[in-house]
């Protein structure tokens, strides 16, 4: 039997592709090719083009590493997108890219597409935005270390801008920061406050011609493994050895300010609004928070799943109660959301055990997620004498997976957990409890104010305990108790 063909243009089953366009022209610069990228904004620019034809090709650009790119040009820029759910499988083919490149590679191709693009879009993670934690500010020491770092990449391309033909353009992040274009702005305008004098003065009056819309995105989309590889081409009846796994559910709220022209993404079904935050707020909080949680007990459970974790019953109620009680009451729900059925779909989504989406996975980097999920609820909290036992919870079995006190087996999948901070964490866990958990608060993980403040590291040291003692069911069913109780 001679081995399928492999997907691209050529071969790319019609039905399965979003829109029947000619290849568009290029329009949007996209940092960050991982999988979320490819299984969000494509498919929406997908679809926005399938209903109005326009420029707005993709040119993705991945950070360091080659794999996607090389994959991506052998099929000539095809991928599938692969939705799953227990009911069953389908296949799309976004058909959007219009080039691949690699910053560490290429930096000087990337400026110069940045110079050029109308939009240029980011999903590079918390962990690059380059933000010290403990300021909230510029890590200027990383960015002078890496000039291949986005936002160094970025301020490149707006400089060349500046300089030679001062045309509008948009900054729209994807990542999940709370305010993330208002943040974006404010990293951006840091580092040209930076540059010497000239150079500054020229870039700082450009900025006027930049925006840089919020949006709240949102879609479960897990890594890529050999069975999704094999779904995928099952159903293409070609062999895309790139596919995107992804769950059915996708949001996407934007703020409509693009300086430069946009696609016709309300055809894709991006909701446009004026404010954007309290639908950040509501998906940061109560799913990426709530997310943490089950994916650092879930882990120290043996769990390797979000589904199995979350089918845990401690660990299901642990997540209804840090849900309910620590994060929702910091949370002004939008007008057209209906809490009651955001928090079912919430649960639903993560009990769905045909994606498989690894505690792993959401785990990693909590270094910099959680400090965009829990500082600011926990001290809205502390600040009115309530302490949130939930996010205290996430905070301890977030120390125990990346830094396992002496009796404590974290287990495989904690062990899998990848984390810039782990290296200075792992050492602190040799110190009694309270002083591991004020060290490692110290090094400004969580910013100072939350770190400084002694109840709530005195409730983290307790259940760093517990967990140690008893287990992460037992911590989970604790919080579940405590917090019916109050
Ligand atoms: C998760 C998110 O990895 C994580 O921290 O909480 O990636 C989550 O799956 C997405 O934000 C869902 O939109």
């Amino acid at each position: 039997m001679t081995a399928p063909e492999r997907l691209a243009r050529r071969t790319t089953p019609d039905s399965a592709l979003l829109h029947q366009r000619e290849e568009p022209g290029t329009g949007i610069v996209h940092l960050g090719l991982g999988n979320f990228h490819r299984a969000h904004q494509a498919v929406y620019t997908a679809r926005a083009l399938a209903a109005q034809d326009g420029d707005w090709g993709i040119l993705g650009v991945a950070s360091r590493s080659a794999a996607v790119v090389d994959a991506l040009r052998a099929q000539e820029l095809r991928y599938s997108v692969l939705e799953v759910s227990p009911e069953g499988s389908s296949v799309h083919v976004p058909a959007v890219h219009t080039g691949a490149l690699v910053a560490a590679q290429d930096p000087e191709a990337v400026v110069a597409a940045i110079a050029e693009a109308r939009i240029v879009s980011l999903t590079v993670t918390e962990h690059g935005y380059t933000i010290d934690p403990r300021t909230g500010g510029l890590d200027h020491a990383a960015l002078r270390a890496d000039p291949h770092a986005t936002l160094n990449l970025v301020v490149r391309g707006l400089q060349r801008r500046a300089r030679t033909h001062g045309r509008p353009v948009t900054v729209l992040s994807c990542d999940n920061l709370v305010e993330n274009g208002a943040t974006t702005a404010r990293l951006v305008g840091e580092l040209a406050a930076a540059l010497p004098g000239p150079e500054r003065a020229e870039l700082e009056s450009y900025l006027g011609s930049v925006t840089f819309p919020n949006s709240m995105v949102d879609r479960i989309v897990p890594a890529t493994t050999d069975a999704y590889r094999a779904e995928a081409s099952r159903l293409l009846g070609v062999r895309d050895e790139i596919p995107v796994p992804a769950e059915p559910f996708s949001m996407w709220v934007v703020e409509d300010a693009f300086a430069a022209g946009r696609p016709a993404w309300e055809h894709g079904g991006v909701r446009f609004t004026a404010d954007v935050s309290p639908y950040e707020l509501c998906k940061v909080r109560l799913l990426n928070g709530t997310h943490s949680l089950i994916a650092y007990l879930g882990a120290l459970a043996g769990c390797d799943t979000i589904p199995q974790s979350s089918a845990r019953p401690a660990i299901r109620a642990a997540a209804d109660a840090v849900l309910r009680e620590d994060y929702l009451p910091t949370v002004p729900v939008p007008a057209d959301v209906d809490v009651e059925d955001y928090i079912a779909q919430l649960f639903t989504r993560w009990s769905n055990s045909a994606l498989g989406h690894r505690t792993r996975q959401v785990g990693s980097d909590g270094s910099v997620k959680l400090a965009q999920r829990v500082p600011e609820p926990a001290l809205h909290h502390l600040a009115a004498g309530r302490m949130p036992h939930g996010l205290a919870l996430t905070v301890a079995a977030y120390l125990c997976c990346l830094a396992p006190p002496a009796g404590l087996d974290a287990g495989p999948h904690a062990a899998a957990m990848s984390d810039p901070a782990r290296g200075s964490l792992a050492p602190l866990a040799a110190l009694p409890t309270p002083e591991f958990v004020a060290a490692a608060l110290g090094t400004g993980l969580l910013g100072t104010e939350l770190a400084e403040h002694s109840g709530f590291r005195d409730r983290v040291a307790e259940l760093v305990d517990l967990l140690v003692r008893h287990g992460a069911d037992a911590a989970a069913r604790e919080l579940a108790l405590t917090e019916e109780a109050a």
